[in-house]
């Protein structure tokens, strides 16, 4: 007998339990026990009915993803819900948790549902580039029509119980806590009323109602716009068409088929990837895992400008009171009223509502001195990218604040440990970079400084999961980790575009590959002057920072969108970006002035020169330590730039294409072009000298 499947009978209900932590993931081991629990239940004359329910924190939470792209061991999951199926005497599958991908494929196999209200179902194959593929894209339309197995299988959202039941993927919801008393119950009141047994594969109506329906192609439209460049959710949509077409059979080898040609598609490979990294970056090397938490129960943030008035929101989208402090009451009277929109925004949306609109803008309060930080937990500056202001910042907040309490910058840029010097305590001092929309970008960079105690990283760190942010704790150098990389790519795209490209020519590649948006679009939205600031700061500290044509629209007060010019033009309430001959004009007068007569440059030099210059950059952000594997830069690229996670992040991606590639040009554009940006990586030359890539980090 299996030990993580394992049979009893309590009365007349023969009891199959799935414990196989931590989230009874469908391993070979968990479909092997499930057969032969299956037929011991079978052969069991007391046993009337079968339950099928899981221990732990969920139900069967999907096909064991680690699994993946090893070669599949016999029973296969289809194969065990046909048995399941076609068995004589009725399942009943007990949820709780998440059923999720397989496991929801399993509780359809069975032939009643019973789910706690608290439970939540989907099949969210689609986010790993896949799609259900044990009979979801075949059963779930039988229950609940084409159209809402489209819609859950084609974005892989989650159901709650209440609509499950609604939609009629579970037969009954049980307000309880206790699955087990729940499905047996429910389990006894099948064997008592003689139900039968009910197979989804042969409820034919809903599908009967969709046979002709154009709800297919509707779908295919919608996903040209919504799902760019994706493969797999196209793929879904042919599968459960196939439900309506084909006989239960022949729509089981078609989605057979359609499995496998996802299975098969680098973009799957791309997608786990994201999905384990997003994982792996929350267990810091060199972080014990019991390090002691400091509480944040109370935040305090400096600067209520588009920044800091979004920190703010995450903090009180989670119940923690905030206190930002401005110079000005009119400053802070403006980020008051950018935070209530964005909040009566999200309302209108129907993502929170109007309650929650007060509840979380009565826990944001304002100050217009730092005495009001005197108590509070967690300070974080969220001022502009000036050095001189945020030491002065952080020496008075060493003087105000309790001991203890955490004193974070939000600089994207800037030395944590020279910030950190203007304070008595560095141990406490940390970089917490926030990604603009900070309320709605996912990504914090998490920057510990070289005094910056265990207890407060693993603090920020836990702060990341607690404000549902994907953390990242990275070393300190000039731009850390997302930035430093991204500088790279903006100059050599700036250096391309006075060479002879243009910039919607440069943006197109990076679109193209998968950016939600390009470098100069990119710009435009931040604000030119974000950029021409920094770059300004730099040459002022005697950096060699060549000009740029983009320093001329900075001078020509070309910002961006905020100026309804910048690189682009916009029009009235639209931020779709124009190429404006004006630029064009700037461009040329600026190739002109340096003696530049423009080339023509190819798409593949430009993928090449923004994208090699980041890869080559972040092998030396690994040399240097100031990440410590590849994927940390995979996960900061995806979640903090929009980098197409179904190729898994610029390190993976170098992988895919294979580091002797990337090595030879790098190579080939230090002898052309020179710059120590374009110096080849020791690091990337050992890999490619081993035979070994970024993953054998
Ligand atoms: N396989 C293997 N390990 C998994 C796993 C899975 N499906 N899901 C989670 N884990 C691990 C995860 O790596 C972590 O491990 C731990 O469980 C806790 O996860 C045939 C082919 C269930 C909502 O896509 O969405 O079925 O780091 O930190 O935030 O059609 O995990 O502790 O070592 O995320 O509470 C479809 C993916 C698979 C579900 C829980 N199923 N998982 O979230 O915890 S494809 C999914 C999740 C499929 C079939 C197809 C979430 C969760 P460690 P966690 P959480």
């Amino acid at each position: 007998m299996s030990e993580v499947v394992t049979y009893n009978r309590e009365g007349t209900v023969g009891v199959i339990t799935v414990d196989y932590p931590p989230v009874n993931a469908l391993g070979h081991a968990v479909r092997s026990g499930l057969l032969a629990a299956l037929e011991q239940g079978l052969k069991d004359s007391e046993a009337k009915v079968l339950l099928l329910v899981c221990e732990g924190r969920t139900f069967i939470a999907g096909a064991d993803i680690r699994e993946f792209g090893k070669p599949i061991q016999e029973p296969s999951l289809p194969e065990v819900m046909n048995v399941f199926e076609n068995s004589d005497k009725p399942v009943v599958a007990a949820i709780h948790g998440t059923a999720l991908g397989g496991g929801l494929e399993t509780a359809l196999g069975c032939h009643y549902r019973i789910a706690l209200s608290s439970a939540k179902v989907g099949l969210p194959e689609v986010k790993l580039g896949l799609l259900p593929g044990a009979g979801g894209t075949q059963r779930l339309p039988r229950l609940t029509g084409a159209r809402k197995a489209l819609e859950m299988i084609t974005t892989g959202e989650f159901v709650g119980a209440p609509e499950a039941l609604k939609l009629g993927i579970v037969d009954t919801v049980d307000e309880g806590d206790d699955i087990k008393s729940a499905g047996l119950a429910f389990a006894n009141s099948i064997a008592d009323e003689g139900k039968p047994v009910r197979r989804v594969r042969d409820l034919t109506d809903k599908i009967a109602a969709d046979q002709g329906s154009d709800v297919f192609d509707e779908f295919r439209a919608q996903l040209e716009k919504k799902a760019r460049g994706l493969f797999s959710p196209f793929k879904c949509v042919d599968a459960v068409e196939a439900a309506v077409t084909l006989p239960f059979d022949e729509g089981m080898k078609r989605e057979r088929e359609l499995f496998v040609q996802c299975m098969d598609s680098p973009q799957r490979g791309g997608l786990i990837h994201s999905f384990f990294a997003e994982r792996e970056v929350s267990k810091v090397k060199g972080l014990a895992k019991d390090t002691p938490l400091r509480d944040v129960n109370s935040v305090g943030i400096i600067g209520a400008g588009t920044m800091g008035g979004g920190i703010a929101m995450n903090f009180a989208n989670v119940g923690i009171p905030v206190t930002i402090v401005e110079v000005k009451q009119e400053a802070l009277d403006k980020g008051f009223a950018i935070i209530r929109k964005n909040y009566e925004n999200s309302a209108k949306k129907g993502r929170i509502t109007t309650e929650q609109v007060e509840e979380r803008m009565a826990l944001i309060s304002g100050s217009l001195s730092y005495d009001a930080f005197k108590d509070v937990d967690l300070v974080i500056e969220a001022v502009f990218e000036n050095m001189a202001i945020k030491k002065e910042i952080f020496g008075q907040l060493d003087a105000v604040c309790k001991p203890g309490a955490i004193l974070a910058s939000n600089t994207s840029t800037l030395d944590i440990d020279e910030i950190a010097s203007a304070t008595k305590r560095p141990e406490d001092v940390v970089g917490m970079h926030f990604f603009s929309p900070a309320n709605v970008m996912k990504l914090l960079e998490n920057v510990r400084g070289s005094k910056t105690s265990d207890e407060v990283k693993a603090t920020v760190m836990a702060v990341a999961k607690k404000i549902k942010k994907v953390g990242v704790l990275v070393g300190n150098c000039y731009g850390f980790v997302g930035n430093r990389m991204l500088h790279k790519r903006g100059a050599e795209a700036m250096a391309l575009v006075n060479e002879g490209a243009t910039p919607q020519q440069v943006d197109k590649v990076l679109t193209d590959l998968g950016y939600p948006m390009g470098q100069f679009a990119m710009s435009d939205l931040a604000g030119i002057d974000v950029g021409y600031r920094i770059r300004q700061e730099r040459r002022n500290s005697g950096e060699d920072v060549p000009l740029s044509w983009m320093d001329k629209l900075a001078e020509q007060d070309r910002l961006g969108q905020k100026t309804m010019a910048g690189v682009y033009r916009y029009e009235e309430g639209s931020r779709k970006p124009i190429p404006d001959p004006a630029v064009d004009a700037i461009i040329a007068d600026f190739r002109k002035e340096q003696g530049i007569s423009p080339r023509d440059i190819t798409d593949q030099e430009i993928l090449e020169r923004c994208m090699f210059v980041m890869i080559n950059e972040g092998a030396k952000i690994l040399e240097e330590g100031v990440a410590d594997r590849a994927l940390d830069i995979d996960v900061v690229w995806i979640f903090g730039y929009g980098f197409p996670a179904y190729r898994g992040g610029p390190m993976f991606w170098a992988d895919q294409l294979g580091l002797d590639t990337i090595l030879n040009a790098v190579e080939k554009y230090h002898d052309d072009i020179g710059g120590d940006q374009w110096k080849p990586s020791a690091l990337l030359k050992r890999l490619v000298a081993e035979g070994k890539s970024f993953a054998d980090l």
